[in-house]
């Protein structure tokens, strides 16, 4: 079957989705028509480019976003803020970068001082405080304890569907079809009903909500946590992608001009076990699955906000919170600087001015809080940073300036334009990546004399101080930075990891 065909089939099967799911009762809220807009905020985990929209692979099966990307804006080069849940997803909500929080790692937000948390507020909050009734199920924060949602938490949300999450029964699946120990790293169908799987009980809340009266404006946040490991959603979206699967390009001795912090973020040993057997190739068609699971499910709520008398006035946006190495860098999931852990899809709704196209400027996730503020009046918190994407909704083609900052640990900063990447990490040591000419970064510029000019231009917008990092609350440091910097173990593992490799690298070549 071809591509084409597999997209109709799924469209069709879709459509019927919406038909059968169209509410009968008569549409409600439309005295709401003339408040303030309303927001609906898709928070994704670990979605890479892998997307119809982005072009990140040429089997991927995602129409519902690729419709709404059609229906807005498409930020096609934009980043998170760190390349790893928890980091990103503090500085998004809350406005502030790694490098002046000092949240560079993960954190348990029950764990950290009132002091810490008590500095910020949250893009919930903020909605909340002004007036709006802020609705959220699934991932929004890393980090979902219900006694911290429910004490905490009753700043952020009127509303959390999270107590209906975590009564929902263990999925079931292959538990032995994956690779190490325990269920994380699986990649198979499940077998159970759709209504067991959080995702879609998300979308469920969504469209519970969508069909409500409102008689004041609301914030809407859904947060799916597909395609995060383990790659495991129902049959139906296994069956889209047939034998083969196209595999990404890869360049066989890629690492060998990365410096040393950059190749210790590499996972050779997760590319080592995928190389057995081919089952890399398990593994893109289950992370394409567990996409278009994702798709499906925000399409279930597009069609409830179609359905609705919202449908006018609610702004859609819509973001991953870092990419995904798929075996590019001998890699696997996230936490490097490179491009497959720092794009993300983030698109932009706002059906009051029908802005559309696609914007090919470098931009961050940090840029939401402003942007949002901007978009529905409300006066965004002194401290925040990040630059209001507002002039990119207007013209998407306007010149930006100012690049996007990706940091990874204290002291490992990436500098992304439009057309470069640079890397400066906590010993000094550099990448430099022109992605005219290289898109997959594979040539490391940066030892090169005529590129000096270049890297001092960037190196200019690397930060000038960086917040001690915050101690209390840390969960998980998995990063080599000024604060870890030993190097050792890194080289070590990679060396073993590389003698093993070998073989298979010589095959690739
Ligand atoms: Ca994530
Ligand atoms: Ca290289």
């Amino acid at each position: 079957m071809n591509r084409q065909l597999i997209k109709s089939l799924f469209c069709i099967v879709s459509l019927c989705t919406i038909i059968s799911c169209t509410p009968s009762h008569p549409i409600s809220g439309t005295h709401q028509i003339d408040q303030k807009p309303n927001v609906l905020f898709i928070a994704i985990d670990d979605m890479n480019d892998w997307v119809g929209f982005l072009d990140g692979h040429p089997q991927a099966i995602t129409p519902h976003m690729d419709q709404l990307a059609k229906r807005g804006i498409n930020f096609t080069n934009a980043h998170c803020v760190a390349p790893a849940c928890g980091p990103s997803r503090s500085a998004l909500l809350f406005g502030v970068p790694p490098h002046q929080s000092g949240l560079y790692p993960f954190y348990n937000q029950m764990n950290m001082e009132p002091a810490v948390l008590n500095t910020y507020v949250s893009i919930p909050q903020l909605f909340k405080e002004s007036g709006y009734a802020t609705y959220g199920s699934g991932k929004i924060h890393h980090g979902r304890e219900w006694s911290y949602i429910k004490d905490n938490g009753k700043r952020e949300w009127t509303e959390n569907n999270e107590l209906a999450l975590q009564a929902l029964p263990d999925l079931i699946y292959d538990y032995d079809a994956g690779f190490g120990k325990g269920r994380k790293m699986a990649f198979c169908p499940t077998t159970s009903p759709k209504g067991h799987h959080p995702d879609y009980n998300t979308a469920e809340y969504g469209v519970d909500v969508l069909e409500r009266n409102h008689d004041q404006p609301f914030f809407l946040a859904l947060g799916f946590v597909k395609p995060h490991l383990p790659f495991v959603c129902p049959q139906d979206y296994f069956d889209l992608y047939p034998d083969p699967i196209t595999p990404p390009q890869i360049k066989a001795d890629d690492l060998e001009d990365c410096p040393w912090p950059a190749r210790s973020n590499a996972k050779l040993s997760d590319d080592f076990k995928f190389r057995q057997d081919d089952k890399w190739q398990k593994v893109h068609r289950a992370y394409l699955a567990c996409n278009s699971w994702t798709d499906a499910n925000i399409g279930l709520v597009i069609d409830a906000l179609d359905n609705s008398a919202y449908k006018d006035n609610t702004i859609i946006v819509l973001w991953s919170d870092h990419g995904y190495h798929q075996g590019e860098k001998r890699s696997f999931r996230k936490f490097s600087l490179w491009e497959e852990s720092t794009k993300v899809p983030f698109i932009i709704i706002d059906p009051r001015h029908k802005y559309q196209g696609h914007c090919q400027e470098a931009v961050s996730l940090l840029d939401i809080y402003p942007t949002l503020t901007e978009m529905t009046g409300l006066t965004k918190p002194s401290y925040v940073v990040g630059e209001s994407l507002v002039p990119w909704l207007k013209n998407p083609s306007l010149q930006k300036t100012t690049p996007a900052l990706i940091t990874w640990g204290r002291g490992n900063h990436s500098i992304r334009t439009r057309q470069w990447r640079y890397n400066h990490y906590f010993d000094n040591s550099e990448e430099l990546y022109n992605h005219s000419t290289d898109p997959h970064e594979w040539y490391n510029l940066a030892t090169q004399p005529e590129y000096q000019n270049i890297k001092t231009d960037l190196a200019q917008w690397l930060p000038t101080s960086e917040a001690p990092l915050v101690i209390q609350g840390k969960a998980l440091h998995n990063v080599v930075d000024k604060d870890k910097p030993d190097l050792l173990p890194a080289k070590q593992r990679f060396e073993e990891m590389n003698k093993k490799l070998k073989p298979a690298l010589i095959r690739e070549d």
